[in-house]
């Protein structure tokens, strides 16, 4: 149903927004800014709206280099994981594993901190939700690591597009790159986002902006 990469992102971004995906208000992120906005990734929760979500990361996952494993960190990693692994092979006819991790290792049955396809000594690549300072992306790739699995590449959701914690004027996803030696891609960035809105005319636009103003990064 979708031939075209921005009529995917505009279908993705209005099935999040029906479901309540993108909130307004005052909001403390994991990395310590308080952000004007908060992208719940948790909120596409129909058919019609994850549908789109599922053949966009494919579409972004299929720019990556090769790899033999996607991961998908607990908990929202999991079912996006597995909804694009499947669109991965409907779309592309590429078929990778699918493998995840327990919050709590189980220590009875098959027992072991990760569930699905064996990470170690395979390609793997995360996939995860919202990225901003890059912390949360970082212990999934240390998780792959210790299982013996070589992370080589990243694919997001959203990517709010901002400096990261470093000094200097560097993007989370430049940092990231260079510090891992990874290919990071999203699906969507916050200029998606605020093309979107802006096309709306809605009025959080302004204060959008302006926190934009302070972290968001010049391309
Ligand atoms: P970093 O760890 O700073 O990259 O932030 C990413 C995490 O923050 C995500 O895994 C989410 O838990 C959360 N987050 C959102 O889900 N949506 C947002 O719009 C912003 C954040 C955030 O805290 O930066």
């Amino acid at each position: 149903p979708f031939d075209n990469i921005d009529e995917l992102k505009t279908a993705l971004i209005n099935g999040s927004f029906a479901d309540g995906a993108l909130r307004f208000g005052s909001f403390v992120l994991k990395g310590g800014r308080v952000s004007p906005y908060f992208f719940n990734a948790g909120d596409p929760s129909s058919g019609r709206s994850l549908q789109p979500v599922a053949l966009a990361y494919a579409h972004a996952l299929h720019d990556l280099p090769a790899f033999d494993v996607l991961f998908g960190p607990a908990y929202k990693g999991i079912p996006f994981a597995a909804l694009a692994c499947m669109a991965l092979y409907t779309q592309y006819g590429v078929s990778v594993g699918y493998a995840y991790n327990r919050k709590e290792v189980k220590d009875h049955g098959e027992g072991g901190s990760t569930v699905g396809a064996p990470l170690k000594g395979k390609k793997v690549v995360v996939l995860d939700d919202v990225m901003t300072s890059g912390k949360a992306v970082r212990s999934a790739l240390a998780l792959v690591v210790r299982e013996g699995g070589q992370v080589v590449g990243v694919v997001e959701l959203l990517d709010t597009e901002e400096v990261g914690g470093r000094e200097g004027v560097k993007s989370t996803v430049q940092e990231l790159e260079e510090e891992a030696g990874v290919k990071v891609r999203s699906v969507l960035g916050m200029r998606d986002v605020l093309g979107w809105m802006e096309r709306r005319g809605m009025g959080e636009i302004g204060l959008m902006r302006e926190y934009w103003e302070k972290y968001g990064v010049e391309r």
